[in-house]
């Protein structure tokens, strides 16, 4: 924002204000007065922005990380342990990095807070109070709530994180780490007296990452679920394996990735990596669904398997060279998806499967002389019979190896057989503007399905701008839907495909943008207000490229100060 003031009359004041170099110019020159940029930082503003919260004044406590522990009172395990030498390392990092901005060494008596009306004391202890013993692994039904007191009149000069479940105590922790900001003097972390109890909207908040079109190496998976936590998602959708690469190493079928990886030693996800990555986000309360995409989406299966795929035909019988969907008829092809499902239910610790069923290609089906035959013998006409009849089977497999797996399906897949399809499933809506997916949502959730939406949050699709306000804007629930219908909507996701995508950009391409959808989906409705958004996201923003990450700008011009 540029302020009335001419521009080289406001800096001759500001140096005249600043005096000598040396002295305390640094502290001046990252003061907030004068600050040039349209978005005015806020500081300590949690993101996503909880449920409810309550502040007494500008009451506030400094926490000095040399001094500062957590202490945990009732239940403890290794993922809340694990958790607390998280943070505790991240608030440390925090405060050594300000070390260096200091631009005074006073002693503890001469701190400039001390005389301060607003000066509490000093927080060296947050309780940690977790009410149950800790779950192993995050699931649907996880209990994400906590309560978070920091001097309330309670516990004057306290601090308290109290949850139900360790989910909570993670969440909760991840929120207390962002209510600090640094002292004037960087000396410390200071955060405001605050009563605050949060929990989420939504219980299904997932990112989808394609591993197929590109290979992301595990450090850049890794890298990414940390983001996820920061952001409070809670699923890691790893659309795995698709027509471009078969990075999934199998147990029962390593010719898949031997054949059907970019490279098979190089590229692919050994079991060892797989469980190091389902270890990495249990830790951060993120379950991992994997998605075996089928019928289509599978050329990269033909390669070790050529009789799976359907080989496509000229139009005067002739085969093409190019192969399509699974041949549907071929009674090996279900042998081997049972086979290799079993595998993935075994690997992979989520009651949730995604088993695809997305974009298939009729044309080949079409062509194909045996596929004909088999259609016309039958006095069938419309190909999407044979998607419908192969995802039911698929359905069927998972059902009888494992009752209580939950599958999830592309929207396809209802569209072309919604009535024979199991309620328990749930439908990933991806197609169409807000209009459109919202007609879907309500059709799907009037069937009793339940449903999560991603149509508005394919972050592959860029343009030049400022874009996150209209993922920021897109409401899950905003169809035309009785209160039931809506309660089936149990989430969404930000998803992004990987064909421009690869470990050099994922990171910067899918933050803060995906920050936008997770506050969609964590905070309440009527958290809305973009205006008031564009601050915190840009303090979060920042606040992320400090622990580390490759963040882009989501404003447009701006810096990021160290006293965020
Ligand atoms: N890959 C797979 C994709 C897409 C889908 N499935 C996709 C389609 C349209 C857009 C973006 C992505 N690349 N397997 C659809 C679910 Cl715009």
């Amino acid at each position: 924002m540029r302020t009335g003031v001419d521009f080289p009359i406001f800096y001759f004041i500001v140096l005249l204000c600043m005096g000598t170099p040396g002295s305390s110019h640094l502290k001046k020159e990252l003061s907030l007065e004068g600050y040039p940029s349209t978005y005015l930082p806020t500081r300590g503003e949690p993101w996503p922005k909880p449920q409810h919260v309550t502040k007494y004044g500008q009451l506030f406590m400094v926490v000095r990380p040399p001094v500062f522990r957590f202490e945990t009172v009732r239940n403890t395990c290794d993922l809340v342990e694990d958790a607390l030498k998280r943070y505790y390392a991240l608030i440390n990092r925090r405060h050594s990095t300000l070390q260096r901005f200091r631009n005074d060494k006073k002693n503890d008596a001469e701190k400039p807070w001390k005389g301060t009306p607003n000066y509490v004391g000093y927080l060296d202890v947050l309780k940690i109070d977790l009410m149950t013993p800790c779950e192993a692994y995050p699931n649907e039904n996880m209990d994400e709530s906590y309560e978070l007191k920091i001097d309330t009149p309670d516990l004057v000069g306290q601090g308290l994180l109290v949850a139900s479940s360790n989910w909570g105590i993670l969440r909760g922790l991840e929120t207390f780490s962002q209510l600090l900001y640094p002292t004037s003097d960087y000396a410390a972390l200071q955060l405001n007296s605050t009563l605050l109890l949060d929990y989420p909207r939504f219980s299904y908040r997932s990112v989808l990452l394609d591993t197929s079109r590109h290979y992301l190496s595990k450090q850049v998976i890794l890298e990414n679920l940390d983001l996820m936590a920061m952001n409070k998602y809670n699923v890691f959708h790893w659309h795995i394996v698709d027509d471009q690469s078969f990075p999934y190493q199998s147990r029962v079928f390593p010719e898949l990735s031997e054949k059907g990886a970019y490279h098979q030693y190089t590229h692919i996800y050994t079991q060892e990596d797989i469980a190091d990555i389902i270890e990495f986000a249990r830790r951060r309360g993120i379950r991992v669904i994997p998605e075996f995409d089928t019928p289509g989406h599978t050329r990269s299966w033909g390669y070790a398997w050529p009789d799976f795929l359907t080989e496509c035909f000229t139009s005067r019988g002739q085969p093409d060279g190019t192969f399509g969907p699974i041949n549907p008829l071929r009674e090996d092809a279900y042998k081997k998806m049972a086979q290799l499902l079993e595998e993935v239910i075994n690997v992979f610790p989520d009651s949730y499967l995604h088993l695809g069923g997305d974009e298939v290609d009729f044309d080949c089906w079409k062509s194909n002389p045996e596929i004909q035959n088999y259609m016309q013998s039958r006095n069938l006409t419309d190909y999407s019979i044979l998607e419908s009849a192969f995802m039911l089977e698929m359905m069927n497999i998972v059902k009888g190896l494992s009752p209580n797996t939950t599958y999830v399906i592309w929207q396809e897949v209802f569209d072309h057989g919604a009535r024979a399809i199991n309620k328990d499933a749930v439908i990933s809506v991806w197609m169409g503007n807000q209009t459109e997916a919202g007609k879907e949502l309500d059709r799907v959730t009037a069937l009793g399905h339940r449903a999560i939406l991603s149509s508005c949050w394919y972050l592959d699709y860029i343009s030049t701008g400022r874009d996150w306000p209209k993922y920021y804007l897109c409401d899950p629930q905003n169809f035309n839907g009785t209160s039931a219908q809506k309660r089936l909507v149990i989430g969404g996701g930000a998803a992004l495909w990987g064909e421009y995508v690869d470990s050099t950009n994922v990171t910067p391409r899918l933050w803060p943008r995906a920050s936008a959808t997770a506050e969609r989906l964590w905070s309440s409705q009527t958290v809305n207000n973009t205006e008031e958004a564009s601050h915190r996201l840009e303090e979060h923003r920042c606040r992320l490229v400090q622990r580390g990450f490759n963040v882009q700008p989501p404003n447009g011009p701006s810096h990021c100060l160290v006293d965020w």
